[in-house]
């Protein structure tokens, strides 16, 4: 058992987010084990059409994994979930802040988990960093095949000028546009297919470790 407090954010740059449909048909928890390995700090279960019981089965195998190698486990969408799991922390997006505020996302998960939300503008950013989160995530700042949109890298200066907490940059990133964030100041990326779909995860994701540890880090 490791003995890393995967409830703080300090010095944490890496976050896979894990999500079967971009996984070309490879088991999610072979591709977890394998960037765990690499080193990734979080990982984050993002499965949108699993029945209750089969995320409780590949969430409890997740979350083993993580708390045997210090990794944060983060539940996406959906509070109950993650303190069913004993995970870490949930993920929220605008949408789960609708059907679920952050204040009882709050009460269902106590002080010391954590709670990250998304954000896909500086405005919702400024009103995102109003509220009890631990995290904020922004983007998405490249084109992805995930969402139809991009936001672009014009804004993540102003982004980290406003942040009061750990931001993590998302959407698109891969080795050929991860100079660009660098430059900006960025510390701490969120990923699903550059690493999902790398040929060698563990490389992938230890390559990303190490230009982060070059970035210097999560300080908060
Ligand atoms: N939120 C903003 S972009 C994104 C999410 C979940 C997808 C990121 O995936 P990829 O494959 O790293 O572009
Ligand atoms: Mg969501």
């Amino acid at each position: 058992m490791s003995t890393v407090n995967t409830r703080s954010l300090k010095d944490r740059s890496l976050y896979l987010v894990l999500t079967e449909e971009y996984g070309n048909g490879r088991s999610l928890r072979e591709i977890a084990a394998e960037a765990v390995a690499g080193g990734i700090d979080l990982l984050q279960m993002r499965e949108k059409s699993k029945s209750r019981e089969e995320l409780l089965r590949l969430g409890g195998d997740l979350a083993a994994l993580c708390r045997r190698n210090g990794v944060t486990f983060i539940v996406n969408d959906d509070p109950l979930l993650a303190a069913e799991l004993d995970a870490d922390g949930v993920h929220l997006g605008q949408e789960d802040l609708q059907r679920c505020p952050v204040d009882r996302a709050r009460e269902i998960l106590g002080r010391d988990r954590i709670i990250g939300i998304s954000t896909h503008s500086v405005e919702q950013f400024r009103r995102a960093s109003g509220l009890d989160a631990d995290y904020l995530a922004f983007g998405p700042i490249f084109p992805t095949r995930t969402k139809d949109y991009s936001i672009g890298t014009a804004e993540i200066r102003e982004v980290l000028r406003l942040a009061t907490k750990p931001v993590v940059f998302i959407g698109g990133v891969n080795p050929a546009n991860f100079e660009i964030l660098r430059k900006e100041g960025v510390t701490f990326v969120a990923l699903i297919r550059d690493i999902m779909q790398a040929q060698d995860i563990a490389a992938r994701a230890g390559w990303y470790k190490e230009q982060l540890k070059k970035a210097g880090g999560t300080r908060r």
